[in-house]
């Protein structure tokens, strides 16, 4: 048989069909609800305004960088020409540049200019939700310098920090600092107390140096840290546990950018957050600065958690938000059995679903900035300090998981691209995996929503209770949302029966609901909000329609897991002989 005359498939032409690429558009006039949540609280048209142009920049020149340091990821010089030990981490320009833009649009002085009141973490946050998708990992070290500042402010001008602090909520770029957090050791992530084996070597000077290991050190780039050690007694034993850690401040680099007292042993290896350095550190007399109290080290860092805690929780969100973005569009572009992908139901069935679940991430998320809004500006009542505390540990934890079963889906939606690599598309996936690792595994913020409901006596759950009925009170008889209602309702007395009966299970028992329990408390509030926001005068039938369809799901697993023997004493012993048969 002759081969057909023509150009179509010979030599050098591979066919005629190219498939139009999705395109990002302007993130911010991209997102319905984001748009209408500001309208509803923060109505102002300079914060309108800057977001507008904001999201423009990140389609004109951040996105582009932020793929660069995907590409470029940093590398480790350890000696010079010469050999001589030096250590350099060097990053691509694209990083250098990131660190540029975050000074010049206020992502981290934003919130301690406080502009807007108690909405300046809402308007902060909203420019690091539109931001981090492209940013190529630069929301860490914003993270983490956000968490320094909140630690250091109120230490006041007079203390040996308040440049630091300058310098970490500045928007010249010159001036900029960026910070770490060195929490982790070899022994142990989450279990901190028993882990930190960094000794701080007492001075002359009042001051300290450090000696020790840090096993995970992200952004280490940084100009500064706050990082955990021991302080010795005069016969050099340290105290072990909580009760021996200190909190100290350092500098990384000294006047001449060589490292002070640090050895950087190597860059870690990871699956994602590949654009940004992680290293493992040994501290050989790294000059530092004690800022807590002695052996007050965790509960102080506890404030700079809080902050990246939020942090994660948006950087969560936006990756969900962003990959919907991409997703309905290419559904607009991408044309199979005789149709564009956004005309086969199931396809659009698919992304109403992930919408859903971003919806609600969103109002949670903006829930915990407005709320870190009201305490900073000190009109947040015990109850709203009470939320606080539960809802920044609740939202980390459930959007970290939320994150990479959306984005997950999501890449599903381009079908083979989204598996390949030059898209842009499967970083996303790598970079949501790590949401629900560091800052806290899943598993150990569950225990934290345990530690701070007996803390408080139970306070924060009252305050919780309180809240999620004071949000459905508005609906009127007869209203669509009324089954949403009932399904939050319902499941708020079926968690209130639990935690009363909660005091007569032995406390194993409750660490194995405390996975459970923490979900319950995100998808009941939840619901709450966003049956809250399609209560407004504005809002749209979509805000009602996923407010009906987030309810439908099991609101509260941990009364219907209980009510299937999960939490008996004998489970224990089952599950381990299933998982080790
Ligand atoms: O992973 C890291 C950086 C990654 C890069 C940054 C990414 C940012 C997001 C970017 C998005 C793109 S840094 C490492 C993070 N490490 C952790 O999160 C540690 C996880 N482990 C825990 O959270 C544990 O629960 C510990 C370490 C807090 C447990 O410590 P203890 O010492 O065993 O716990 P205690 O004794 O219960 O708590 C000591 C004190 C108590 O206060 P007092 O003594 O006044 O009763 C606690 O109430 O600390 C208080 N405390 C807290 N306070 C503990 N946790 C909290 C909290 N979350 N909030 C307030
Ligand atoms: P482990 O504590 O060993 O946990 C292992 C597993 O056991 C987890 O699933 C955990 O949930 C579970 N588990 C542990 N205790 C309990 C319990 N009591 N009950 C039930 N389950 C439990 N750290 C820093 O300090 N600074 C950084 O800059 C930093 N950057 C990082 C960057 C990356 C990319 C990664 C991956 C990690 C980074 N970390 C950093 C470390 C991170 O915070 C820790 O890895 C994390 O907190 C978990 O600690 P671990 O690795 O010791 O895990």
């Amino acid at each position: 048989v002759e081969l057909p005359e023509g150009p179509v498939f010979s030599r050098s032409s591979i066919g005629t069909f190219f498939q139009d690429k999705p395109l990002l558009k302007n993130p911010f006039l991209e997102d319905a609800l984001l748009r209408s949540y500001l309208r509803r609280h923060l109505p102002s048209r300079d914060v309108e305004e800057d977001l507008t142009k904001f999201g423009e920049r990140i389609v004109e020149e951040i996105d582009a960088l932020g793929l660069d340091c995907e590409e470029n990821p940093p590398r480790l010089k350890h000696f010079d020409a010469w050999g001589r030990r030096v250590d350099r981490i060097l990053t691509c320009p694209a990083w250098a540049r990131m660190k540029e833009i975050s000074a010049e649009e206020g992502l981290v002085a934003a919130g301690y200019e406080r502009r807007y009141g108690e909405w300046s973490r809402v308007y902060q946050m909203s420019k690091i939700f539109l931001y981090a998708p492209s940013a190529g990992l630069y929301t860490c070290p914003l993270a983490m310098t956000d968490g320094a500042a909140k630690v250091i402010e109120p230490l006041g001008g007079a203390s040996s920090v308040e440049e630091a602090f300058q310098r970490l909520t500045s928007r010249d770029p010159k001036r900029f600092w960026t910070s770490g957090q060195w929490m982790t050791e070899r022994k142990g992530g989450s279990d901190v107390a028993s882990g930190t084996e960094t000794v701080a070597w007492p001075q002359d000077n009042g001051t300290y140096k450090l000696q020790g290991f840090k096993w995970f050190t992200s952004a280490t780039d940084a100009d500064m840290t706050l990082t955990l050690a021991r302080i010795p007694d005069k016969d050099g034993h340290t105290k072990q546990g909580s009760g021996g850690l200190s909190l100290f401040y350092a500098e990384v680099r000294d006047g001449q950018g060589d490292l002070n007292g640090i050895e950087v042993q190597r860059l870690k290896e990871k699956l994602g957050t590949r654009q940004m350095p992680t290293a493992e550190l040994l501290l050989h007399g790294l000059p530092a600065h004690l800022i807590s109290v002695e052996g007050r080290g965790v509960a102080s860092i506890a404030n700079m958690l809080t902050l990246t805690r939020i942090h994660n929780t948006v950087s969560a969100v936006a990756s969900m938000r962003r990959i919907i973005q991409m997703s309905r569009e290419y559904a607009t572009k991408r044309f199979v059995f005789g149709k564009f992908l956004k005309n086969h139901p199931l396809h659009v069935q698919t992304m109403a679903r992930m919408e859903v679940e971003t919806r609600a991430a969103f109002l949670l998320m903006m829930k915990v900035c407005h709320l870190l809004g009201r305490e900073e500006g000190g009109v947040a009542s015990g109850m709203e300090l009470h939320l606080l505390r539960l809802l920044t540990t609740v939202a980390k934890l459930y959007t970290g998981k939320q994150a990479v079963a959306v984005v997950s889906e999501g890449l599903e939606c381009f079908g083979g691209q989204g598996y390949i690599e030059d898209t842009g598309l499967p970083r996303m996936l790598r970079d949501a995996q790590v949401l629900s690792i560091w800052e806290g595994t899943t598993n150990i913020l569950a225990l934290d929503v345990l530690r701070c409901i007996s803390k408080t006596s139970g306070q924060v759950l009252d305050s919780f209770f309180a809240d999620v009925k004071m949000k459905t009170l508005g609906v009127a008889a007869g209203h669509a949302l009324l089954p949403a209602v009932g399904a939050v309702n319902g499941a708020l007395s079926g968690l209130g029966e639990f935690m009363r009966s909660a005091v007569r299970r032995p406390p194993s028992v409750m660490e194995m609901a405390a996975r459970d329990l923490a979900y319950s408390l995100a998808r009941v509030y939840m619901g709450a909000l966003l049956i809250n926001h399609a209560c407004w005068d504005e809002a749209s039938p979509a805000d009602v329609y996923a407010a009906l369809r987030w309810c439908e799901q099991d609101l509260c697993p941990v009364v219907t897991k209980d009510a299937r023997g999960n939490y008996d004493p004998k489970t224990e012993a089952m599950d381990s002989a299933l998982v080790y048969e």
